[in-house]
């Protein structure tokens, strides 16, 4: 936790430190409000409160949340496109879905009161990262159906900020606008500022004196502490990060402010619950559990109980900041990303945070996972440093012998460490691919 806050900015000081007992009766009135007309409006809720014998009545305190239904992504993608809205098309300005290769996209619709939202749920989110009208965002997300590149692009606006609507690609045209455009906010995914970073060391360009970007808004990926470490030396700013889903809304569900202490949730709007993914009970504040949220204001598609399958803990410590929302703290990973090698439950975010601690190797790795003789086989492959690659085969493979011990002590299981060539790993310009599993293959075969 930063003890010196860089800044003290808030865009509305007024709803985001509202005294905690106020901001509990405006959240259940709002679940009230919210339940009572997606039971007349909404044909699927309607259907699931009748299934669950759960009545808009029946929400008289917040902890009657837990009465209610969960909803899950097989809901989204069973009654595609439109069967969850809760309002007619005629009323829906906009539609983002997910970019799913497989099967029918998760599809999400927004009213202009939805997007009136989004728009100051980012204002908020960008000011509290410390940006402002004087800032010049240079906006990496990609544009389109994705929320990320539309999502911060509005928020830029209200807060008066020059965009530059960039999209992913194409880097080194990347880093000469960042450099022309005098960009001082960079937002990507963290694993694309790496690529950035990389791609001006390549063009020879001394960062620190060409470019003047001095924060990054950065989510829609997993990234642990040891990648803030390394994307704030490598670019020199300060890493924000923020966290969103296109189901729920886009970027800007919650975000950190400059102390770094979790994200702060906007929970004037979206009320998390953390709950056991395996017995969907909830669990108090400070358990690691899946984070459940239901949209409580949201108009065009709301969730109830939406699982997200994100793997967080919630906490309702004060934040000296003076915001009184709930935070959850960094994700650790989702509950369909982790890994099951040999029985034992490996989450990516805990073998990053082992390989960035070595300055040998550049934060650029894949998992392949493969069962062979019947046995699961986890090799992890990561890019050695230019400085390190040159030093040898044999100072390589001491080090991999190093490497792996320490692996072994920290997932309690084997893996086969590879490290390859500075740059053979692929790049990607939205959300890295971390993940080879070859067990699927294996299985359908
Ligand atoms: O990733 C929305 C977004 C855009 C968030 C830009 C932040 C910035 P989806 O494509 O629907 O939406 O993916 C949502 O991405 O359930 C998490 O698993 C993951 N995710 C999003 N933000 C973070 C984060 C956008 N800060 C899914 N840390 C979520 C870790 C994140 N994971």
């Amino acid at each position: 936790m930063a003890t010196k806050p860089s800044h003290s900015l808030m865009w509305n000081s007024k709803a985001e430190c509202m005294p905690i007992e106020e901001r509990r009766s405006l959240q259940l009135k709002r679940l009230q409000d919210l339940v009572e007309r997606i039971a007349v409006q909404s044909p699927f809720y309607r259907s699931l409160f009748q299934k669950h014998g759960v009545k808009p009545g029946d929400i008289r305190t917040l902890d009657d949340l837990r009465r209610l239904p969960f909803t899950v992504k097989e809901d989204l993608r069973d009654n595609y496109p439109y069967e969850l809205f809760a309002t007619p098309l005629k009323d829906v300005v906009r539609i983002h879905c997910s970019s799913g290769t497989t099967g029918k996209p998760v599809v999400s619709g927004y009213t202009a009161n939805d997007i009136e939202m989004w728009t100051e749920m980012m204002a908020r989110s960008l000011t509290s990262a410390g940006a402002s009208y004087r800032d010049v965002v240079h906006n990496s997300y990609g544009y389109g159906l994705f929320t990320g590149g539309l999502g911060i692009d509005t928020g830029a606006r209200k807060i008066g900020a020059a965009t530059v609507p960039m999209s992913g690609g194409v880097n080194n045209r990347q880093i000469m606008l960042m450099e022309d455009f005098g960009a001082t906010v960079l937002t990507c995914t963290p694993s694309y500022a790496l690529v950035l970073a990389e791609a001006a060391a390549q063009m020879g360009l001394d960062i620190r004196n060409r470019i003047k970007l001095r924060v990054g808004v950065f989510g829609a990926e997993p990234w642990t502490e040891e990648m803030r470490v390394e994307i704030e030396e490598k670019l020199h700013l300060e890493a924000y990060d923020i966290f969103g889903m296109g189901e729920i809304m886009g970027p800007g569900v919650s975000v950190e402010c400059a102390y770094h202490n979790g994200l702060h949730m906007q929970d004037d709007n979206f009320l998390p619950e953390i709950i056991d993914p395996d017995t969907g009970e909830p669990l108090p504040p400070g358990e690691q559990g899946e984070l459940v949220i239901t949209t409580l204001t949201k108009e065009a598609m709301p969730l109830i109980r939406y699982r997200t399958r994100d793997i967080t803990r919630l906490t309702d410590d004060p934040c000296p900041c003076g915001r009184t929302s709930v935070r959850h703290f960094k994700l650790t990973g989702r509950t369909d990303d982790m890994l099951i090698i040999k029985g034992v439950n490996v989450f990516p975010s805990q073998i990053e945070a082992v390989l960035l601690r070595h300055s040998e190797l550049a934060p650029q790795y894949v998992l392949v996972v493969e069962r062979k003789n019947n046995l699961d086989q986890l090799e992890i492959q990561v890019e050695a440093t230019e400085a390190f690659y040159n030093q040898g085969a044999d100072t390589i493979s001491l080090f991999s012998e190093k490497l792996h011990y320490e692996m072994q002590q920290m997932l309690y299981v084997s893996s086969k460490i590879i490290i390859v060539p500075p740059r053979t790993v692929q790049r990607s310009e939205g959300k890295a691919k971390r993940v080879i599993d070859k067990r699927k293959e294996w299985l359908e075969r």
